[in-house]
């Protein structure tokens, strides 16, 4: 039986949209509407952030609070890397997305040898890298950094060099770079790419599985295909991020994105894949309350993250 433990991140930086930082406790809000005892049942430490760098002014235009995002790496790394090495299972809510590149390099610090692989079930793909980023927010980077992809062939931006030099601390956390490979990595849902994440979609084949995939094939068999392609790991992550929904249902998230997935195949999705005893980390991000009507997406979230945490706890 698993023993789960909740890391809950508050972090707000790594968005150009303020709230996500209050996704954490929306959920919490939520929980209560599913009588659930879900907080209750399983321990659960917060981490601290970096929020307060919103409220000074940075040059680092490309990777923007990338020192805030280094800090945060570090100690999400720290905490899932303890938690794991407790032989206990590491459920990461965040806060904004850039979160992920701690809770990879966090598997890494746990395990240096092993064959990681990553699911990432997102609208978006964030492989960018401050030579490519159209906006600067470091959630769109969190693929870019466990993969070490600079990306320079697609340069359209001209980072100074300290941004760079926390680049490469960034990428090195753990001290493991990459810490993880294209081959090891599926995305489910990706559908709002710019031209230099496509070339590097396309330069390294990544298996993506639309969204329109996932209705003409069905969920079910989309969850077994991604398994199966990632069947060389010894452990796989999964990193849902809630835009991968569809908005109509809720645009309680910073970049939403039409045409996504249903909440009915987001959760089979999500129970199925978590039916495999390979799966190591979950992690849920990007709920952002202050964007939402009457707390829907913090109530789809919760239902996502309960539907996961009760698979695993079936998982002997
Ligand atoms: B999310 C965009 N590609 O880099 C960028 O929500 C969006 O964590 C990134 O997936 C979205 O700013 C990051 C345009
Ligand atoms: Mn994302
Ligand atoms: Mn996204
Ligand atoms: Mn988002």
């Amino acid at each position: 039986m698993h023993k789960l433990k909740l890391i809950e991140v508050r972090s707000e930086i790594g968005a150009g949209t303020r709230g996500a930082s209050l996704g954490p406790d929306a959920i919490r809000i939520a929980s209560l509407d599913f009588s659930s005892r879900f907080f209750k049942r399983y321990p659960c430490v917060s981490i601290p952030d970096e929020n307060h760098l919103l409220f000074e002014s940075s040059g680092d235009r490309y990777a923007k609070r990338i020192s805030g995002i280094l800090t945060m790496t570090e100690r999400i790394g720290e905490e899932v890397c303890r938690t794991l090495e407790k032989g206990e299972f590491p459920i990461i809510v965040g806060g904004d997305h850039s979160i992920a590149a701690g809770t990879v390099a966090g598997i890494r610090m746990a395990f240096p040898k092993i064959r990681l692989g990553v699911i990432w079930i997102d609208a978006h793909a964030d492989i960018h890298s401050p030579y490519t980023t159209p906006s600067g927010n470091m959630h769109g980077m969190p693929n870019a950094i466990s993969l070490d992809e600079d990306n320079l062939e697609s340069t359209l931006n001209a980072p100074d060099q300290e941004t760079l030099n926390f680049w490469y601390q960034l990428k090195n956390v753990g001290g493991i770079c990459p810490k993880i490979t294209y081959e090891n990595i599926v995305m489910i849902g990706v559908r709002d790419t710019e031209p230099a994440e496509d070339h590097l979609l396309e330069k390294r084949g990544i298996r993506n599985f639309s969204a329109k995939e996932i209705r003409r094939a069905g969920v079910e068999k989309v969850a077994v295909e991604t398994l199966k392609y990632l069947d060389d790991c010894d452990l796989i992550h999964v990193s849902f991020d809630v835009d991968v929904l569809d908005p109509s249902v809720s645009r309680g998230t910073g970049t939403p994105v039409p045409n996504g997935i249903t909440i009915k195949e987001a959760r089979t999705l999500v129970i199925r894949l978590m039916q495999s005893k390979k799966i190591g980390t979950f992690e849920l991000v990007e709920v952002n309350p202050t964007l939402d009507r009457e707390n829907l997406m913090a109530e789809q979230a919760f239902d996502i993250l309960l539907r996961a945490s009760n698979q695993l706890t079936h998982n002997i």
